[in-house]
């Protein structure tokens, strides 16, 4: 793999910038691997890389019916923090978050990450309150945190609009959290994982699995039977599908999530916004466009549209809160179908199936997950035990009724 530097990037430039191989192989498939893995979208990716990096696995394979980050990952509004209430969902997202302010130097490709503070606003006094337990229970965890009133507020986002419906009291910001860039972090896991010899098989759909008493023996695919030690879903909103291929039932839900962006602009917004009582977040990309998020629709879906009914909701949200958008045109709307838990936190780890694991429930939120969930992933498949951060997020939660629910804290509720 050639690396990105200036010199290379210099010396490419003096031969017309033919000397670049393709960021990643394309793998054909081989009858067998060690671990095959569905999904390339950032977890299945992050998975496939730290277990070949870090474990030192050989023979992995990621499957990808569509296209490489197609998914929910190349869809999301690239938000990243781990300004998290309980204590388990803080230290795992402050991992990743760590991991992210690595990720660049670490995989040779710049994710953009951009620390320009995520914002929760307070509509109400008992919002506030609420809200100020938030940010002292990250201070708690060691997360940075930072309650602001509304004069700070003024001075930090000048062209909100505080007199808006439910009045804004104050907020908090956690100042390292912020966004990144989707496509790059894919690419990245991508290129590093295919450097380490993973396969990554795209157009290839994974239709079926073959059992025996001692768990999954190959998986059937649209590019013919692939025989696998251990396999792992990585899918996101097909996870009870993929699941029901092979006889499970999951708690998950499947919604679409959607968002939008206007037509660029010189820059106008400098941090993330999000309001759970106006029900909108909201970011400026480094293109100018305002991105514009909202909850995701109220009912289930595999149809990748969102409904309209949302796109005005959060059109509508987005103007109470900066007016100044309302003559702004809306370029592009799109949706990802995004696969929820009761509780809104993520189900990973091993299932009944011996040797099938899942990494699911990721939601409206996975994205800022994606360097943690990969992480500790592949440490519970290389060391045949749930990883510590990962102990509050099995499947076994479900019946010992140790619920953490975090469905008040996905960027606005859902
Ligand atoms: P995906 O990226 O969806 O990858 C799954 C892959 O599996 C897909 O490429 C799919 O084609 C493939 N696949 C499915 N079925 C099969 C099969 N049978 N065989 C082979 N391949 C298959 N999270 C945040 O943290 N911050 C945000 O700001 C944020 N904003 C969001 C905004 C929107 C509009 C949406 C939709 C989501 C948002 N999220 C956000 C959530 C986040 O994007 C997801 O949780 C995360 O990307 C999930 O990653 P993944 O790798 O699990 O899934
Ligand atoms: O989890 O941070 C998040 C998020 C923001 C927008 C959608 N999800």
């Amino acid at each position: 793999m050639k690396r990105y530097s200036a010199l290379n990037l210099a010396l490419s430039a003096l031969a017309g910038h033919k000397r670049w191989n393709p960021a990643w192989r394309k793998a054909n498939p081989r009858p067998s691997y060690d671990v095959v893995i569905a999904g390339a979208g950032g977890h299945g990716l992050a998975t496939a890389y730290y277990l070949a990096s870090k474990h030192k696995v050989g023979r992995i394979a990621v499957l990808e019916k569509g296209h490489l980050g197609g998914g929910n990952s190349g869809r999301n509004t690239q938000v990243c923090r781990s300004n998290y209430f309980y204590p388990e969902s803080g230290a795992f997202y402050e991992h990743s978050l760590q991991l992210y302010e690595r990720l660049s130097h670490k995989l040779n490709f710049n994710i953009m990450l951009s620390q320009r503070g995520i914002l929760e606003l307070s509509h109400s006094l008992e919002e506030m309150e609420m809200n100020r337990r938030w940010a002292n229970a990250m201070h708690m965890h060691g997360i940075d945190s930072e309650i602001l009133d509304r004069e700070d507020l003024q001075r930090e986002v000048p062209n909100m609009n505080l007199q808006c419906r439910f009045p804004i009291r104050g907020g908090f910001i956690q100042r390292r959290g912020g966004i990144s860039r989707h496509d790059a972090v894919v690419w990245a896991y991508a290129r590093a994982a295919s450097n380490h010899g993973v396969d990554i098989i795209e157009g290839c759909e994974v239709t079926g699995f073959e059992q025996s008493t001692t768990g999954i023996t190959a998986v059937q695919t649209s590019r013919g039977r692939i025989a696998a030690g251990t396999v792992v879903s990585c899918v996101a909103g097909h996870s009870s599908q993929l699941a029901a291929m092979a006889g499970l039932r999951l708690p998950i839900q499947s919604m679409a999530l959607q968002a939008m962006v206007t037509e660029p602009v010189k820059p106008v917004l400098d941090t993330v916004v999000a309001s759970s009582a106006v029900h909108v977040y909201l970011s400026q990309s480094d293109r100018g466009e305002i991105v514009i998020g909202g909850g995701a629709d109220s009912f289930c879906s595999f149809a990748q549209r969102g409904s309209l009914a949302t796109t005005v909701a959060n059109a509508a949200s987005a103007i109470e809160l900066f007016p100044m958008l309302s003559r702004l045109r809306v370029m592009r709307q799109w949706a990802g179908i995004c696969d929820i838990a009761p509780d809104a936190s993520p189900i990973v780890g091993r299932t009944p199936i011996p040797n099938f694991y899942v990494s699911t429930g990721w939601g409206t939120g996975g994205y800022k997950a994606i360097p943690a969930g990969g992480d500790t992933l592949a440490w519970s498949i290389a060391q045949g035990e749930l990883h510590p951060l990962l102990q509050p997020y099995s499947l076994q939660r479900f019946s010992t009724g140790h619920l953490i629910d975090e469905a008040a804290a996905a960027g606005v509720a859902h």
